[in-house]
């Protein structure tokens, strides 16, 4: 793995099948059928986010670089320089290293649900900063997590990139804040990147595109569940299906049936109604003052926000203290 071995936060290769088998067993059973996010990202689905990051509609991914690149420095000022630099996502990113540059970490933690996608950043982000100490950490962070043992003084700074957040409820998204805030300790902070309310229809295309690779991305799901649970789902069968709820200020995503049709997944079938859909992804989007009074009920403190020149992203600088 790198430098350092790689730490398990949760579980092992088998058990993270066997709980990706449950997972679809329980989504699947109640009346309105729902799948976690987290399951889009085998290889193939990785990949596929990757093309939607470089897409026209997709605005978040650029807006989110912009804005980084526009006031790194003041970043960096806000996040201190020689702490311990831990994300929530593999790292991969542009612009994870243009806030490694610019902080130069004593110690930078990823933390990553894909042991692939971590691998890679070790090795991408090792060549890039080669007296970087790496500590990656593979876990769900949609549930608590053993995390190695940080070095004692260092200030602890939090990074969670990519409005990743906006896929967790409110509330979800309250109760991940209060947990970083008990991982950073007093004098730590907290650097979010929030997608922001805006007009329906730019929402909508980003998760409409011409190219169809956001259906692809959805649709993957369904194959990634025959491939690797055995199951018979007909992708000819379902219909991507994505649409902005005001007044829950969420883009929900669903997989629709598109006719009556009974899947086998093992031993368990699921019966599917004409117009029936499986829900699969929340992406909230939220007002600048809508995440503070969030971050703010955690026990953070609002510091800083940043946002692109068109106003499409926010990334919110937090402060425990
Ligand atoms: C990675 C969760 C931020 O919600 O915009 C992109 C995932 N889904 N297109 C998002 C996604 C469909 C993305 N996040």
């Amino acid at each position: 793995m790198g430098r350092e071995h790689l730490s398990r936060g949760n579980s092992g290769i088998d058990a993270r099948r066997a709980a990706f088998r449950q997972d679809v067993i329980a989504g699947l059973s109640p009346p309105q059928k729902a799948l976690p996010p987290k399951h889009f990202y085998d290889a193939a689905g990785s990949r596929l986010f990757e093309r939607i990051c470089r897409l026209p509609e997709y605005y978040l991914t650029r807006a989110e670089l912009a804005l980084t690149r526009a006031h790194v420095g003041a970043i960096a000022r806000f996040a201190g320089t020689g702490g311990v630099l831990m994300e929530y996502g593999s790292g991969e990113s542009l612009k994870t290293r243009l806030l490694i540059r610019a902080t130069r970490p004593s110690v930078y933690m990823p933390v990553d649900i894909s042991e692939d996608a971590l691998r890679l950043a070790v090795a991408k982000l090792g060549r890039a900063f080669p007296g970087l100490r790496i500590a990656p950490v593979a876990g769900d962070f949609s549930r608590p997590l053993d995390l190695p043992a940080f070095r004692g003084r260092d200030r602890r700074v939090v990074y969670f990139p990519g409005s990743t957040i906006g896929n967790l409820s409110p509330q979800e998204a309250q109760a991940f804040l209060r947990m970083t805030r008990g991982q950073v300790g007093p004098r730590g902070a907290m650097l979010v990147g929030v997608d922001l309310k805006k007009d329906a229809g730019l929402l909508h295309a980003a998760y409409n595109d011409a190219r169809g690779v956001t259906a692809a991305f959805n649709l993957n799901l369904l194959a990634r569940i025959n491939r690797e649970l055995g199951a018979d789902f007909d992708l000819r069968r379902f219909a991507h299906y994505a649409f902005y709820n005001a007044p829950l200020g969420r883009i929900e995503m669903h997989l629709v049936s598109l006719v009556p049709q009974s899947v086998n997944v093992g031993d368990h079938r699921f019966g599917f109604a004409a117009g029936e859909s499986i829900h699969t992804e929340d992406s909230y989007k939220y007002s600048v003052a809508e995440f503070q009074a969030l971050a703010a009920q955690a026990g953070w403190r609002p510091g800083k926000v940043w946002t692109d020149s068109k106003g499409l992203f926010a990334l919110h600088g937090l402060i425990a203290d």
